[in-house]
């Protein structure tokens, strides 16, 4: 298995763990598995301790873990710059960032204001352009982006609202960034992940309603896991999905294709 996935010992940078149900964090049990070596990019002080102790409980080892603030250019460049000075070369990276204010995933999306759009669309849209800018000059091998998007990217969710714009702007940014990379060897794709209870959907007043609804109108009758998101951004970033750049994966039990 790890021959066919050509991950062993290659350096892949995951960005967004905040706690055990991060997406990221399976993405990261997946990569480990497979014998990639994991450097792990984090914000919070909060975020770096749960990391610490997620990584002792579960007996995996980071090969570096550097902090990164993707609001900011200078944080993003002391981020790469420092991964640059520890290794020679990355070979992927999972952006699994995402942020917006509590007011604008509740109301009516028309009530948006100027600077909570700006602000969804800075955390969680531009910050992959930054991201892949940065990284590309330590891909000298090739590599693999991946983003996580949504459904309420491209159907109107109740209550993802502005979220549902950012991730619209995400998905259109792995097009042109695919378009612009690919010849470097750099292919660049997204995960459409079902819902997950993660710390990002605490809060969301609906969220129950939308896993019932889910159970019982997806294809597989169930809805997705950690790690079932993790194997798949394992599959993308491994010599599997060599040929495939630009797409949007859908890991969310075929709930998308329901009418
Ligand atoms: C963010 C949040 C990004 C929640 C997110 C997210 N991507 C998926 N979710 C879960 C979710 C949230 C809502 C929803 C359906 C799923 C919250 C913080 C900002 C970033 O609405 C029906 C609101």
């Amino acid at each position: 298995m790890e021959d066919l996935l050509k991950l062993k010992n290659k350096n892949i940078v995951v960005m967004g763990v905040a706690n055990k149900r991060s997406l990221a964090w399976g993405v990261a049990k997946s990569l480990y598995q497979a014998g990639a070596n994991v450097i792990f990019t984090y914000r919070k002080e909060r975020s770096y301790s749960k990391l610490q102790k997620l990584l002792e409980e579960h007996g995996l080892e980071a090969r570096m873990i550097v902090q990164c603030d993707v609001n900011t250019d200078e944080s993003i460049q002391e981020a790469f710059g420092k991964i640059g000075e520890e290794v020679e070369c990355i070979h992927g990276v999972v952006h699994s960032i995402a942020f917006a204010h509590a007011e604008d995933l509740k109301g009516d999306f028309v009530e948006t204001s100027r600077d909570g759009f700006a602000f969804a669309q800075d955390t969680s849209a531009y910050s992959l352009v930054a991201v892949a800018n940065a990284s590309r000059p330590l891909m000298k091998e090739g590599g693999s982006l991946i983003a996580m998007s949504y459904l309420g990217a491209e159907r109107v969710v109740d209550g993802y609202n502005v979220m549902g714009v950012a991730k619209a702007s995400l998905e259109a940014s792995v097009k042109y960034l695919a378009s612009d990379l690919g010849k470097h060897d750099i292919r660049v794709n997204a995960i459409s992940a079902g819902a997950v209870r993660t710390l990002a959907a605490k809060g969301v007043p609906s969220f129950n309603e939308i896993l019932h609804k889910i159970e019982e109108t997806a294809p597989l009758r169930k809805n997705v896991t950690q790690e079932e998101v993790g194997d798949m951004t394992l599959a993308m970033m491994s010599h599997l999905s060599r040929g495939v750049t630009g797409e949007i994966v859908y890991v969310d039990s075929g709930y998308n294709i329901m009418g």
